[in-house]
C-alpha cells in the first residue's frame, strides 16, 4: 500500500532540511495507487458504476450520498480562469547563483553560492482563454516562484522587455480592447481585430511594444527559447542599506528562436498545446530547459543618465548602455504532477518580494502591486490561497491572521494578536537585524497629482531603434505581421490612424505597411497622445535621434542570438518501404549525438522495409504529423521509397511546406526524385559544385557522413529565412 504523505502547515521543516523537502512539500501526493476508493469522508466505496436505484430498472434514489458527492464535486471543478495569461504551462525546479551578489543586495538567494534555490515557473498567453491555442501572435508571460530561505521571491515578467501602457490605470482598458469584442466574442486569443488597434492607435506610448509584438518574438519556437525580462526597473538593496536600480532577465541557453506566422497558424490547427507539450517532453526525456539569469544594474546615482526615463515600462535599457550581467541559472527539471493543482492553483504576486530587493515608482509596476492580492481572492476563493502546497514558502510562516474560508493550518495558540503577553510576545516582530524586511527609505516630497512626467513623453525613439536593430527578414516579418492585423480591422480609420503612428517610427515601414493596405499614408493626422507635436505633419516628420543616441541595438534582433546547437530540435525523417538504412541510420545517429530528437515518418504505422529486407519501426504516420511539428526534414535514398514518396501528395506537400517555412531540408543524391517532385526544386540557387551541396539550407549528396556534417550546419542556423520572399511557395 502506498504511503501517504501529509502536511501539517505549522510544522514546516527547519531551514536546512527545506531544499531536501520542497518537493514533498508542494506536492502533497495523493496517488491512489493500490489504495481502495473512499468517499470523501474515507468510508470505503463498494461499487462506484451504478446508482442506487429502486429496482434494477427503477429511479435513482436521493439517499445515494455517493453518487450526490461524485456529481456534486465535479459540478463545482472550474475555478474563474486568470482574467489575463489564462492558458499557461508550467514546470518545477531550481536556480543557483554563480556568485555572491553582497556587493548589490543582501537577498540570501542571489549571495550563497550552496544553495539550490527551488523555483515554480508558469509560462502563459496572455489575451486566450484557458483552453485557447499555445500559437497566437501574443506576448508570453514568464512567471518565476522563487522559494527562497528567505521566504518567496515572485518575478513575474514576459518574454519582452518593454509593456505597452506607462500607468496601471490604463490596464483595464488595454485588456479590455484585446480580449474576445464584447458583442460576439470574437476573435479567441488575437490582437488582430478593431478594439484592439482602436486602443493602440489612440495611446502611441504602446507604439514600442507594438514592434515587439508584430516581430518574431511573439512567435516562439518553443518556450525553453524564449528569453523573460522582468520588464520593470526594481531596487536591489545591500547589508549597507546602498540601493541599486536593477533590470531582470533571462537568456535561454538554447539561443533565442521563432517560428513562421504561417507555421503558427497551422501549429494551432494541428497541435494547439505544441508548446506545452514541447515543455514537458522535453522534461520528460531529461532535456531540461536553462535560463541564466541576467541583471542590468545601474548605481542611484546614475538614475538621470539616460535619454529616456528608468521608471518608465515602455522603455528598455540598451545593451550596449549597460551590460547585462550573468549571475546565475535556473534548471527545469520536473512536471507538475497535477495540473490544476499545481499550474493553475500557483498564484504569483509582484509584491512578494525579499528583504535585499524593492519597488521603484514605476507607476505601472506599483498599480500591479495591488492587483495581484485581490485576483487571486477572487480566483482562489478567500484569503488563504497561500496554504495551497503549491503557493506555501519552504519556510514557516508564523503571524496572527486566522480563519478565513478554506483555513488549513491548525493554530494551537491562545493569542492571535500583537502585542500580547498570554503568548509570551510571539510570534515577535524580527527588526531590521533579524533578518525583518524594510523598505529602502526613499526619500519622498511632493504634490498630489493625477499627471504623467514629462520625462515619460518620447514614444518613438525606441520603437525605431528596435525596428532599425531588426535583420531584413525580421523587418520584413514585422511588415508583414502589420499589415496581416490591420487588414483584420475593419475600420479604415484605425487603420489609418496607424500608419500615422508607423510614420513616426520609419517611414519605408509606413509605407510599405500603407501598401498593403491599399491606402496613402494620410496627411491629416494629429497625433491624439503626447510625444509629437500636434501639428506634426507625417510626411515631413523625420523620427527623434537624440544627441549620441545608439542607431541600432544588436541584442534586440534574434538573428544575432546563439546559434551553435541543435539539441531537442525535431527532425522528421520521411522514408517508405525500401529505403536505404545506412544512410538512413548514418543521418539519424549523426543528429541523435548532437542531442536532436529524430522521427521516422512514413505514408502508414507500423514498420517499413528497407533495401536489405531488415524492419525499421516508423514513429508517426503522415496522417497525422505535419512539417510544422519539425524543425526539419532529410529524406533518405533508396528506389522505391522514393518513388513511394514522390508519388504521396502528402509526402511532397510536407516538403514543401518544410521550405515555405525555411528549414533546413537534406536528401540523398538518389533522393533527388522526391525534391523534383516539389514546388521548390526549380526554385534552388544554383549548385555551387561543393561535395555536398548545400543552397540556403537545402543538402543533397552522395555520401550520408557529410550530408550529416552539412545538415547539422544548416540547422544551428535555425532558419533560411533569405529563401523566404524570393522564392515563396503557394502552400
Ligand atoms: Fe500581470 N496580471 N498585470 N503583468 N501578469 C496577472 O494575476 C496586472 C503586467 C504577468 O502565470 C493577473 O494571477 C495589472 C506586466 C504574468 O499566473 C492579474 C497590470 C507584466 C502573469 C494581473 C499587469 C505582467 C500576470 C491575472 C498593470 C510583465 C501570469 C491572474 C498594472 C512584467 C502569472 C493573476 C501566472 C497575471 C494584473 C501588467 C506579467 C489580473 C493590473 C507589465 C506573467 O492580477
Amino acid at each position: 500500500m502506498a504511503t501517504r504523505k501529509k502536511i501539517i502547515p505549522d510544522e514546516n521543516p527547519p531551514a536546512s532540511e527545506a531544499n531536501a523537502k520542497t518537493a514533498d512539500l508542494l506536492q502533497n501526493t495523493e496517488s491512489g495507487q493500490g489504495e481502495f476508493m473512499t468517499t470523501n469522508h474515507g468510508v470505503r466505496i463498494n461499487d462506484d458504476q451504478n446508482s442506487l436505484k429502486a429496482g434494477e430498472r427503477g429511479p435513482s434514489l436521493l439517499e445515494d450520498f455517493i453518487l450526490r458527492e461524485k456529481i456534486t464535486h465535479f459540478d463545482h471543478e472550474r475555478i474563474p480562469e486568470r482574467v489575463v495569461h489564462a492558458r499557461g504551462s508550467a514546470a518545477h525546479g531550481v536556480f543557483k547563483v554563480y556568485k555572491p551578489l553582497s556587493q548589490y543586495t543582501k537577498a540570501n538567494f542571489l549571495n550563497d553560492t550552496s544553495a539550490e534555490t527551488p523555483v515554480f515557473v508558469r509560462f502563459s498567453t496572455v489575451a486566450g482563454s484557458r483552453g485557447s491555442t499555445d500559437m497566437p501572435r501574443d506576448v508570453r508571460g514568464f512567471a518565476v516562484k522563487f522559494y527562497t530561505q528567505e521566504g518567496n521571491f515572485d518575478l513575474v515578467g514576459n518574454n519582452m522587455p518593454v509593456f505597452f501602457i506607462q500607468d496601471a490605470i490604463k490596464f483595464p482598458d488595454l485588456i479590455h480592447a484585446v480580449k474576445p469584442e464584447p458583442h460576439n466574442e470574437i476573435p479567441q486569443a488575437a490582437s488582430a481585430h478593431d478594439t484592439f488597434w482602436d486602443f493602440v492607435s489612440h495611446n502611441s506610448e504602446a507604439t514600442h511594444m507594438i514592434m515587439w509584438l508584430m516581430s518574431d518574438r511573439a512567435l516562439p519556437r518553443s518556450l525553453r527559447m524564449m528569453e523573460g525580462f522582468g520588464v520593470h526597473t526594481f531596487r536591489l538593496v545591500n547589508a549597507e542599506g546602498i540601493s541599486s536600480f536593477v533590470k531582470f532577465h533571462w537568456k535561454p541557453l538554447l539561443g533565442v528562436h521563432s517560428i513562421a506566422w504561417n507555421e503558427s497558424q497551422n501549429i494551432s490547427g494541428k497541435d494547439p498545446d505544441f508548446h506545452r507539450r514541447d515543455l514537458w517532453e522535453a522534461i520528460e526525456s531529461g532535456n531540461f530547459p536553462e535560463w541564466e539569469m541576467g541583471v542590468q544594474i545601474v548605481p542611484e546615482a546614475d538614475e538621470h543618465k539616460f535619454d529616456f526615463d528608468l521608471l518608465d515600462p515602455t522603455k528598455l535599457i540598451p545593451e550596449e548602455l549597460v551590460p547585462v550581467i550573468r549571475i546565475g541559472k535556473m534548471t527545469l527539471n520536473r512536471n507538475p504532477d497535477n495540473f490544476f493543482a499545481e499550474t493553475e492553483q500557483v498564484a504569483f504576486h509582484v509584491g512578494h518580494i525579499v528583504p535585499g530587493i524593492d519597488f521603484t515608482n514605476d507607476p505601472l509596476l506599483q498599480g500591479r502591486i495591488f492587483s495581484y492580492t485581490d485576483t487571486q481572492l477572487l480566483r482562489l476563493g478567500g484569503p488563504n490561497f497561500h496554504e495551497i502546497p503549491i503557493n506555501r514558502p519552504v519556510v514557516p510562516v508564523h503571524n496572527n491572521q486566522r480563519d478565513g474560508l478554506m483555513r488549513q493550518t491548525i493554530n494551537k495558540d491562545r493569542t492571535s494578536y500583537n502585542p500580547n503577553s498570554l503568548g509570551n510576545g510571539c510570534p515577535f516582530q524580527a527588526g531590521a537585524m533579524k533578518g525583518g524586511f524594510t523598505s529602502y527609505q526613499e526619500r519622498i516630497d511632493s504634490k498630489k497629482i493625477r499627471e504623467r512626467s514629462p520625462s515619460f513623453f518620447d514614444f518613438f525613439s525606441q520603437a525605431t531603434l528596435f525596428y532599425n536593430s531588426q535583420s531584413e527578414p525580421e523587418k520584413n516579418h514585422l511588415t508583414d505581421a502589420l499589415r496581416f492585423e490591420l487588414s483584420m480591422v475593419k475600420s479604415i480609420e484605425i487603420r489609418k490612424r496607424m500608419l500615422g503612428i508607423l510614420t513616426y517610427v520609419d517611414k519605408g515601414l509606413a509605407a510599405q505597411v500603407a501598401y498593403g493596405l491599399g491606402l496613402n499614408i494620410p496627411t491629416d493626422i494629429g497625433l491624439i497622445n503626447h510625444g509629437i507635436p500636434a501639428d506634426a505633419d507625417p510626411q515631413t516628420y523625420q523620427p527623434i535621434i537624440k544627441e549620441g543616441a545608439l542607431t541600432k541595438s544588436a541584442s534586440l534582433s534574434m538573428a544575432n542570438n546563439v546559434l551553435d546547437s541543435i539539441k531537442t530540435r525535431k527532425v522528421a525523417i520521411l522514408a517508405a518501404d525500401d529505403v536505404n538504412k545506412d544512410s538512413l541510420m548514418t543521418v539519424k545517429n549523426a543528429l541523435l549525438a548532437e542531442g536532436a530528437v529524430v522521427e521516422i515518418v512514413a505514408p502508414r504505422l507500423g514498420t517499413i522495409r528497407s533495401t536489405k529486407n531488415e524492419e525499421i519501426s516508423v514513429d508517426k504516420s503522415l496522417l497525422t504529423t505535419p512539417s510544422v511539428l519539425y524543425d526539419a526534414v532529410y529524406v533518405p535514398g533508396g528506389t522505391n521509397s522514393v518513388a513511394t514518396l514522390a508519388a504521396d501528395a502528402d509526402a511532397v506537400h510536407f516538403l514543401n511546406e518544410a521550405y515555405k517555412h525555411c528549414k533546413p531540408i537534406a536528401a540523398d543524391q538518389d533522393a533527388v526524385q522526391m525534391l523534383e517532385a516539389t514546388y521548390f526544386s526549380k526554385k534552388l540557387p544554383e549548385n555551387n559544385n561543393d561535395d555536398t551541396v548545400i543552397r540556403e539550407g537545402v543538402v543533397l549528396g552522395n555520401d550520408a557522413a557529410s550530408i550529416s556534417t552539412q545538415f547539422i550546419k544548416a540547422m544551428k542556423m535555425h532558419r533560411f529565412w533569405e529563401r523566404e520572399k524570393p522564392r515563396k511557395v503557394p502552400a
